[in-house]
């Protein structure tokens, strides 16, 4: 059970859960123990009008009695409703006025604006959804892409949730087994068969970093990817770019630093959200206009997900090697050698003998392994991982189950110096606490807080 300081049986509020604007309808949804005689006194209908989960159509009226809209109200009644309270729900038309004017009438009547997130903070404080799930209907509204959809649909059936209880009963059950002989013991204060423990220990946190690692995947599902194009003037950057999102969206030239400003193109590849960066080329700026597209470029890189490093089989350099291994950016990338079609040209290169560094040749010209490419990068951004799968999409979870593992394996080290029950046991049980407060069971109140505020009015 949640830990927050619980505002159920506050005060009852009210919030249009649509987006403002001209629209057909529009829904001003109620939450509370109030909500009832709210819509009752609203439409001046009785409270047997009102059929748990049955819709009525009805007038509702302001304080002076003067009609406001002809509405549809559903009633969910606590339990058996979103937030687990009383909820109503009125759809009514859209537009800027009639749902400011109900939502006025229903103040007048007794309920509060609700502040962002009240809704699924009050589902999530009732029991109905855990941390993790709500932070998946958030991720669900802001989906992009229907991967990104998906992703945030299956935390909220539970496929995260699911993952991280079940790990977390494993850890709650060595736990009680350890307490178990640490109530046995006499004399003796250390494991009596440290190995067995650490065996479990060591699956468990296998399974934990297994998990760790679907974030990089994971969060290119949710929030999609930036990659970055970069290299030497004239290997074909544009040219590239523009093959990849089958579209002339950069001027291409033989005319080397013909780009100067950053190009950011968007494309859905399969599902996965990419925006494809085309930078000026690295070298020594021949004009200041070059030189801050040049640092226009290092910006970008900086923050890619993963960059590709264009060359060129007509130039490339001997050393490309030494090159390769000192990058100006952190992220990963991918090498691209471009302009196959002049390998013909009998060009000194030394392409597969000697470089240690896994590439894909294509040429842009002719088309040849441009779709490999596209391959390369989309396995490389999500990792092959499938949407099917528990992946880890958001920050506060990554930490915490990172911190759960160096908990782990400070449990780890103390079974293997011999050290006390005690110590050991104490360092599992923080390792729990963090895998609890993903699923907001022991999550200090400012935790919870920042989660529902990134939420939006009405939610
Ligand atoms: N032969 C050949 N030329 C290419 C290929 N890709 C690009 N080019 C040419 O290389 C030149 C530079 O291309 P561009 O895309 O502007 O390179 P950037 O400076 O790296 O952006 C242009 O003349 C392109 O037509 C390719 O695959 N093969
Ligand atoms: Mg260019």
């Amino acid at each position: 059970m949640p830990t927050m300081s619980s505002n159920v049986g506050g005060p009852t509020v009210v919030a249009q859960a649509t987006p403002p604007g001209i629209s057909a309808l529009a829904i001003v949804r109620l939450t509370g123990s109030k909500s009832l005689d709210i819509a009752s006194l609203l439409s001046k209908k009785p409270f047997s009008s009102f059929k748990p989960g049955h819709t009525l159509l009805t007038y509702l009226y302001n304080s002076s009695g003067q009609p406001l809209d002809q509405v549809v109200i559903t009633y969910y009644k606590a339990p058996n409703s979103y937030t687990g309270e009383d909820v109503v729900d009125i759809s009514c038309h859209g537009g800027v006025s009639v749902p400011k004017s109900i939502i006025t009438a229903s103040i007048a009547c007794g309920a509060v604006p609700a502040p962002p997130g009240e809704f699924t903070k009050r589902a999530f404080i009732n029991g109905k959804l855990d941390l993790s799930q709500a932070e998946a209907v958030a991720d669900i509204i802001r989906a992009k892409t229907e991967r990104s959809q998906r992703v945030g649909v299956a935390a909220l059936v539970g496929l995260l949730s699911n993952e991280i209880t079940s790990l977390r009963d494993t850890l709650v059950s060595i736990i009680g087994k350890m307490e178990v002989e640490l109530d046995f013991i006499d004399h003796e204060p250390s494991l009596a068969r440290p190995v067995e423990w650490t065996n479990k220990l060591v699956l468990l946190r296998g399974a934990l970093s297994s998990l760790l690692n679907t974030f990089s995947g994971g969060r290119v599902f949710r929030d999609g990817a930036q990659v970055v194009i970069t290299g030497n003037p004239n290997v074909g950057k544009s040219s590239l770019l523009n093959a990849l999102v089958k579209e002339e969206r950069v001027i291409v030239s033989g005319k080397p630093g013909t780009t100067t400003d950053a190009v950011d193109v968007h494309y859905d590849m399969c599902g996965v959200p990419v925006s494809f960066v085309d930078t000026a080329g690295i070298r020594k700026p021949n004009n200041s206009i070059e030189s801050a597209g040049i640092d226009i470029a290092k910006n970008y890189l900086a923050s890619a997900s993963l960059v590709l490093w264009v060359w060129s089989v007509d130039s490339l350099p001997n050393n490309i090697n030494s090159i390769l291994s000192n990058p100006i950016f952190s992220a990963p990338f991918l090498v691209v050698i471009n302009k196959s079609d002049l390998m013909h040209k009998n060009i000194p290169i030394e392409l597969s003998s000697n470089n240690t560094y896994k590439h894909v040749l294509v040429s842009v010209k002719s088309g040849h392994n441009v779709s490999t490419l596209l391959s390369s990068i989309k396995e490389s951004l999500t990792k092959d991982f499938s949407t099917d799968q528990p992946l880890l999409t958001n920050k506060r979870h990554e930490v915490s189950i990172g911190s759960s593992i160096n908990s782990l394996d400070c449990a780890l080290s103390a079974a293997k110096d011999g050290e006390p029950i005690e110590l050991l046991l104490s360092d599992l049980r923080v390792a729990l606490s963090h895998l609890d407060t993903i699923l907001g069971i022991t999550t200090p109140d400012h935790i919870i807080n920042s989660v529902f505020d990134q939420f939006c009015v009405g939610k």
